[in-house]
């Protein structure tokens, strides 16, 4: 489908007074969302923000974020939507080359010289033309090295993204998709895409607990460790479908959700593929399926390589569009996999290999046995040096209180191999998790050093 105006002016057209958008207690209809966000890009253009410019929006979801994403795209403007937990340090190195001229921050403001803070105040509608070729949005990677680069993506690559998810799932003008990931990651932003190429309804209510934000939703985007949690919950859902992603997928997960009647799907997707890139209905294997629609997949020396028309622009520096494919066009993921037929199994990352007496170890081996453990929700494996085999492997487990993380190090013998069994056991702790959806192997590490 192509859109002759903004995705909400032509659904206004045909939907008018039907819901499009729960923010918190209140829902609006398309046509009310339109003269929201008319009122909003006229306060953000009176405040200077034109066609082509980068501007900040820093914040946690919340419904001003939303209706400021949606007004800022109005304006022309290219989105960086920015994780409020970002040290202001990495932020300083990060942003002058990104080519930001204003910022809009909930919480805290925004102290880089050179970026004007905005308001959110309104003013007489304006709007430039929708052009799906335009350069919409600049989403950080989260590269396991050096600092995140920003993949810029066209709204017809975010709406190429949501064609592919859609051919495969079923949502329309009467189902509801919870915001149940961060706008200032690509599965946050996947969903309000995949919102706006359905016309169906969106949810954005505070996420705490995940049980009543889903009242009345049918959809959600969730990470295993958001649906290992409320699978412990009794509350009764309406949740029909949910997109799993994010990190590899436990089959004892989707089965365990399947019995509470939540039909689940398995997704691998990229911040430079505007998210989901292959999914499938969970079937109790562990593959994350075929190519969705428009994307095509290989696996090049146990490497993931992806060509789709979901894919970024480019990474942008100082005002440059940098291509992210190589000589042969394609996107290589440093993600390893094989392909059985069409179907892609991710082993885990590349980079994240590592040996110890010689011997490999690719640490998402490991955990996904580690998690087949009933009181474990999430486990980590990662490297520490020593001085007799370069590195050794060491768990930290986010598993039930009453559990003795001696008696899992017990457990795991004889399920991998000698080399692979981690020399020591840690919880993880609340302060690695940084209000983005994946817990940072690099800060695990050093927390490992500073404790150990
Ligand atoms: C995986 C993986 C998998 C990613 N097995 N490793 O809309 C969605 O698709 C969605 C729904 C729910 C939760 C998340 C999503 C996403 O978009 C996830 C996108 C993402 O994680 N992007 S990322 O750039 O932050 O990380 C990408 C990396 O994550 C990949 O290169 C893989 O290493 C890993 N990953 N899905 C195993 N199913």
């Amino acid at each position: 489908m192509s859109f002759q105006d903004f995705p909400w002016q032509h659904w206004a057209q045909i939907r008018s007074a039907e819901p499009a958008l729960t923010l918190g207690d209140e829902s609006l209809t398309w046509r009310e969302l339109c003269q929201r966000i008319d009122a909003l890009a006229g306060g953000f253009h009176h405040q200077g923000v034109w066609e082509g410019q980068g501007v900040v929006l820093r914040s946690k979801n919340c419904p001003e974020m939303v209706l400021a994403y949606l007004a800022l795209l109005q304006c022309g403007a290219r989105i960086l939507p920015l994780n409020p937990q970002l040290p202001g340090a990495l932020l300083e190195q990060l942003l002058p080359d990104l080519t930001i001229s204003h910022a809009l921050t909930f919480g805290d403001p925004l102290t880089v010289t050179g970026i004007n803070s905005l308001a959110m105040t309104e003013g007489s509608g304006f709007q430039v033309d929708w052009q799906p070729s335009r350069l919409t949005s600049m989403t950080l990677t989260s590269g396991s090295t050096g600092l995140p680069k920003a993949a810029v993506h066209t709204g017809d690559a975010h709406l190429a993204s949501a064609a592919g998810v859609l051919a495969v799932m079923s949502y329309g003008a009467s189902d509801s998709w919870l915001l149940s990931l961060p706008l200032f990651h690509v599965s946050g932003q996947g969903i309000l895409w995949r919102w706006l190429l359905a016309g169906g309804c969106m949810v954005v209510r505070d996420l705490h607990p995940l049980s009543h934000a889903l009242q009345g939703c049918t959809h959600a985007s969730l990470v295993p460790t958001q649906l290992w949690r409320l699978l412990e919950q009794e509350q009764p859902l309406t949740l029909h479908e949910v997109l799993l992603g994010g990190a590899a997928i436990p089959v004892e997960l989707t089965q365990a959700a399947q019995e509470k009647g939540i039909n689940c799907w398995c997704g691998y997707g990229l911040t430079e593929l505007a998210s989901t890139v292959c999914a499938k209905r969970a079937d109790g294997l562990p593959d994350v399926g075929e190519a969705l629609p428009g994307r095509e997949v290989k696996v090049v020396d146990e490497e993931v390589w992806i060509r789709a028309s979901s894919l970024a622009a480019g990474y942008w520096k100082t005002g440059k569009v940098e291509p992210l494919v190589n000589s042969q066009g394609w996107f290589a993921t440093r993600d390893r996999g094989v392909l059985t037929g069409k179907r892609l199994t991710i082993l885990g990352r590349l980079d994240n290999l590592f040996f110890s007496g010689g011997e490999g170890i690719q640490p998402e081996e490991v955990e996904r046995v580690i998690v087949t453990h009933p009181a474990v929700k999430q486990a980590f494996v990662v490297p520490v040096d020593d001085a007799e085999f370069g590195q050794r492997p060491v768990a930290v487990v986010e598993a039930d209180e009453s559990l003795d993380l001696s008696l899992l190090a017990e457990w795991l013998q004889g399920k991998v191999a000698r080399f692979q069994q981690p020399v020591r056991w840690l919880r993880l702790p609340d302060e690695l998790r940084q209000g983005g959806i994946k817990i940072s192997r690099v800060q695990l590490k050093l927390w490992i050093e500073r404790v150990a």
